[in-house]
């Protein structure tokens, strides 16, 4: 008896591969070979195009077809193939078979901005998405996240609302992916459960250094069920392996001119280098015990987070991202994530955001992906037999074999069956509902500020101000008046402290506020670190030329890719330094380098002190955004000479490349920025003169 849905995954598959490029010659999408691609069919060599011209017209119309809509949040992305293997940590609370100890699923993950459209810079304050699909033997789990642990709506109705006043004015189509215009600031500052989501967007978060550097959340509750039918609350993490860091907010503007695919050229090249990116899955359990609240926090509510002092993480896996996409089109842009695609284990809760997206996400792909079909791309077919019964609709690549795709049916023997708990089929767990119709939500919801000011009371000084600035920076690009005063308000009611700073930025009065006075706080919700953590995907720029100690730098090359960093050489000029078996290419012309791609800054021993402007200013930049520089032999001399005080916090020095000198870099790079330096340069936009 054959089975239609797997013969129809098996024909997918291979259907595709068949039509991606084959043999040597050009052809037709019919597979007609073509002497010629580069002239149209003409009458005479001076003649009109011919109306004939099938290879012409067929070119052209395809061309003309090749942009699909872009989403409508999300458009910005970039992604990677990698594996997640389980530790079985996870198996008291889940019986999602992926999740058992080692256990290995492919994964596909495609990390995004929200706002901006398909071309738009990757650096924007913004919120990241952190979408994983999980190709797992009993169906695909999507994890459809955020790089922020709490959401600016509490009920998906409200989701329009928000991306309407985030997008630029409809008017003009200004700003491009960005939040520091009047629409935004006048809806969040009247709707305050975004006060939240919105002071986390304020902080560093809002602009992470890299993919590999963000943590990830899946934001709502979500039910977990074990083998023997036993709930939990959970709620899930993405811890990098390689630290939070974050770019500072100049960095951020630079990258956007200088290099708007900062981050999706980071991931590509950190891949491509050998250095995967490397998340560890982690849960906080609660107990379901029928309130659906943890220590007083609402779980439903998708604007609260559970601090990790009340519950802590438990990591339940490793992901491993370590292969680069072929084709951005096939998959990054068609991968078709659904917060409707669980395995058995994982369930949703009555969060009312959440309740939404299962509509939303299989939606949105019938306009993106042009019909039902599309769980047929090979990037969305599940990595295990399929045996549904859908049939035909746009795009149909499946070729079914039975004829009876109905239940119950004799003609097809009866088949496919329908699977029982113990057969892997996914039982939702029975919960009890009862109420009345209404449009309210709980009382809990409206509890707007007591967690915002939390998030801001944890962080160190340098994070806040940070979120100071950023305010100052968004609500000074607000032309209305009212709406800054408004949102004064908001921040009143958050802390006095942060709005006074706030208003005095904006040259207003500092309204006052009822700010909750006594409110935990959080040292998990701080990404300043004292411990310096691993180095891998970090960037080194080392000035060089002509005269400088090139066995030093590759010394220094050759420690720092043992640890997963990277040595990019800067030089006046393009092409190779040094001669014979001594020459080193160089990866930068100072023409092409910019301070916001490397995480430290060194020069060589031997480099000439010569101040060029592009080098004074890679170098102010470096300091000011809180980088270890240094040098090795006479190589202080240019730092001197640009005016970087050698006895400075995070300057780093040695007479040559040797071990001490290499361990207080990693140790500067392990621990993210300079922060000692932080009051120095917020003192002064330029390192002070010796
Ligand atoms: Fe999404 N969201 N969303 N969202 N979302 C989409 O789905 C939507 C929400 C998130 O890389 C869309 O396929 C509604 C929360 C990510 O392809 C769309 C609501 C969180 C991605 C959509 C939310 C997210 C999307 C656009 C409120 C964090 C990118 C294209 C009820 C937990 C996935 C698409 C990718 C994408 C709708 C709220 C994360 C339109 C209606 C909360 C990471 O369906």
């Amino acid at each position: 008896m054959a089975t239609p849905g797997k013969d129809a995954a098996d024909s997918t598959g291979s259907a595709t591969r068949e039509l991606s490029q084959t043999g040597s010659f050009l052809t037709t999408a019919q597979g007609l070979r073509l002497p010629d691609t580069d002239h149209s069919l003409k009458a005479g060599e001076r003649g009109p195009s011919l109306l004939e011209d099938f290879h012409l017209r067929e070119k052209i119309t395809h061309f003309d077809h090749e942009r699909i809509p872009e989403r409508v949040v999300h458009a910005r992305g970039a992604a990677a193939h990698g594996v997640f293997e389980a530790y079985g940590t996870a198996e008291s609370v889940t019986r999602a078979a992926f999740l058992r100890a080692g256990e290995r699923t492919d994964v596909f993950v495609r990390f995004s901005t929200v706002l901006g459209s398909r071309g738009s810079a990757d650096t924007v304050r913004d919120t990241r998405g952190f979408a994983v699909k999980f190709y797992t033997g009993e169906g695909t789990f999507d994890l459809v996240g955020n790089n922020i642990p709490v959401f600016f709506i509490q009920d998906g109705i409200k989701f329009p609302d928000i991306i309407h006043a985030g997008k630029p004015h409809p008017d003009v189509e200004i700003p491009q992916a960005q939040s520091a215009h009047d629409t935004f600031w006048d809806f969040v500052s009247l709707h305050t459960e975004a006060t939240h989501h919105v002071m986390w967007n304020m902080s560093d978060r809002g602009i992470p250094r890299s993919y590999r550097t963000m943590e990830g959340f899946g934001v709502h509750t979500f039910r977990l069920v074990n083998a023997d039918g036993e709930t939990n609350l959970v709620k899930f993490h993405w811890k990098p392996v390689a630290g939070v860091h974050s770019l500072v907010w100049e960095e951020a503007q630079i990258a956007a001119g200088v290099d708007p695919d900062f981050h999706r050229r980071d991931l590509a090249d950190g891949i491509t280098a050998g250095v995967p990116l490397e998340f560890e899955l982690g849960i906080q359990v609660m107990p379901d015990d029928g309130t659906e609240t943890f220590e007083d926090i609402d779980l439903l509510d998708p604007t609260k987070l559970v601090p990790e002092e009340l519950a802590p993480v438990q990591l339940i896996g490793k992901l491993t991202l370590d292969r680069n996409p072929v084709n951005y089109f096939a998959e990054t842009e068609q991968v078709a994530f659904h917060t409707g695609h669980l395995v058995p284990g994982i369930e949703v809760t009555n969060d009312p955001l959440m309740q939404a997206r299962l509509f939303s996400y299989l939606d949105t792909q019938l306009t993106r992906l042009g019909g039902p079909n599309f769980a047929q791309l090979p990037i969305n077919a599940p990595h295990c037999p399929v045996n549904d019964m859908l049939r035909d609709g746009m795009h149909q690549q499946a070729v079914p074999t039975g004829i009876a795709p109905y239940r119950p049916n004799s003609l097809d023997d009866g088949l496919p069956e329908v699977a029982g708990a113990g057969d892997g089929g996914y039982v939702q767990t029975a919960r009890p509902v009862s109420g009345f119709t209404v449009r309210e939500n709980p009382v809990s919801f409206g509890d707007h500020f007591t967690q915002p000011a939390m998030f801001y009371r944890s962080l160190s000084a340098v994070e806040q101000a940070h979120i100071v600035e950023a305010f100052t920076f968004e609500l000074g690009k607000v032309f209305e008046q009212k709406i800054k005063e408004r949102q004064l308000t908001v921040l009143a009611n958050v802390d006095a402290d942060l709005c006074a700073q706030v208003a005095a930025g904006l040259g207003l009065p500092a309204p006052s506020g009822t700010p909750v006075e006594d409110v935990p706080v959080s040292a998990a919700l701080s990404q300043v670190v004292v411990e310096p953590g691993p180095i891998a995907g970090r960037k080194i720029g080392v000035i060089a030329d002509d005269g400088s100690d090139l066995a030093g730098i590759r010394k220094l090359r050759t420690a720092a890719e043992k640890l997963g960093a990277q040595v990019l050489v800067i030089a006046p000029h393009g092409g190779t330094l040094g001669k014979g078996r001594s020459v080193l290419p160089i990866d930068r012309s100072i023409l092409t380098a910019r301070s916001i791609e490397f995480d430290a800054v060194l020069v060589a021993a031997g480099t000439a002190p010569d101040t060029d402007i592009k080098t004074v200013l890679l170098l102010q930049e470096a300091y000011r955004h809180l980088k270890a520089l240094g040098a090795w032999g006479d190589g202080g001399r240019l730092l001197q000479a640009v005016g970087v005080d050698l006895d400075g916090p995070g300057v780093l020095a040695g007479d040559v490349v040797a071990k001490a000198f290499i361990d207080d870099l990693v140790t500067a790079l392990g621990l993210h920025r300079v922060w000692d330096r932080a009051d120095a340069v917020m003192a002064s936009a330029v390192p002070p003169a010796d």
